[in-house]
């Protein structure tokens, strides 16, 4: 009889080709690409919705497609989504998390960045040329939300990370019957104690995936340090039929910030999902590397899960 596999933090494989997407590469002026929603697109290719910082300071999005999800990216020549011009997004917007839903719509959750700090708006599109704008349905201060890929117990759902000025940053989850009015709002889980990797705040990478074991949450989670923050990427498991509860979180980061483009940037020690692919058992990861480029990750889901499952709720 073989042995059970021992659960070790799983191991990640960067492409050999990143950063994938950096400014270098766009057809327009650009300060920094990063922090991408991801898509897998009807024909097997894949769509990032990418963040681009101008030379101003404000970010928009603009979608980058390729047949392997690595390279031959083909970008929009001009920004494909941009603040809309109100006060709410003055200062443009930010993130995207991007999930399919089983009706065929990709739901776009992003940050709107105006005066009043950052909210959580929401666009749905089949093409990603056309938008429909639900507008703002998290007010301030919000952000790193998604919508689960399908209704929990027939309502949509969404995962947040409201801020607490006291508590520090927490992921919440939220329902809703038409995708506007959000409530049944309950706490998720919070930042680990000071002393732990994830210790200043957490907050969603991607949108949740759905497996046999339940929902998968890959999330970032932030250390304060005497030289700055330093983002890391770890995992947990909800509840697949009641979400709020945690049944596993890995104690230890999986993905944190080690190359050069990954140390060095307009902030420095970042890595920052935003979304994800899935392509048989090969979780990919696209990441932003310091604020500035984009990078791709993979980790196979099978040692993701024999890894969480293995770990205690807390
Ligand atoms: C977070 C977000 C991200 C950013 C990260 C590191 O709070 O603003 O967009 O990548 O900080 O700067």
């Amino acid at each position: 009889m073989s042995k059970p596999r021992p659960a070790t933090t799983p191991s990640v494989l960067r492409a050999v080709a990143n950063p994938i997407l950096h400014a270098g590469m766009w057809p327009y002026p650009a300060n920094s690409i990063f922090n991408p929603g991801a898509a897998l697109l009807a024909d097997g290719s894949t769509l990032l919705l990418c963040r681009v910082e101008d030379r101003a300071g404000h970010s928009h999005l603009t979608a980058a497609r390729s047949a392997d999800g690595i390279s031959t990216w083909k970008i929009d020549p001009s920004p494909t989504l941009t603040g809309d011009g109100t006060p709410e997004e003055c200062f443009g917007i930010e993130d995207p998390r991007i999930t399919r839903l089983d009706d065929g719509r990709y739901a776009v959750c992003f940050t709107s960045y105006g005066e009043a700090g950052p909210s959580v708006s929401l666009a749905m599109t089949t093409d990603f040329a056309t938008f429909d704008r639900l507008g703002i349905i998290l007010p301030p201060n919000n952000k790193d939300a998604a919508l689960f890929p399908a209704k929990v117990a027939g309502r949509y759902a969404i995962l947040h990370r409201p801020s607490c000025p006291d508590a520090g940053g927490g992921i919440w989850i939220a329902y809703s019957d038409d995708l506007r009015h959000w409530g049944d709002h309950r706490h998720v889980m919070s930042a680990r104690p000071a002393g732990f990797w994830d210790s200043a705040k957490i907050g969603l990478a991607g949108p949740t995936i759905q497996t046999n074991d339940g929902w998968l949450v890959v999330y970032h989670g932030v250390r304060n340090t005497a030289a700055g923050s330093i983002y890391r990427v770890g995992a947990a498991l909800l509840d697949r039929n009641d979400p709020c509860h945690v049944v596993a979180r890995g104690r230890e980061w999986f993905l944190g910030p080690a190359t050069p483009d990954e140390r060095q940037g307009d902030v420095a020690d970042v890595v920052f999902p935003c979304g994800a692919t899935l392509i048989g058992n090969e979780l990919r990861l696209y990441y932003g590397m310091a604020d500035t480029s984009i990078g791709l990750a993979t980790v196979s889901l099978p040692e993701l899960l024999h890894w969480l499952r293995a770990s205690p709720s807390e």
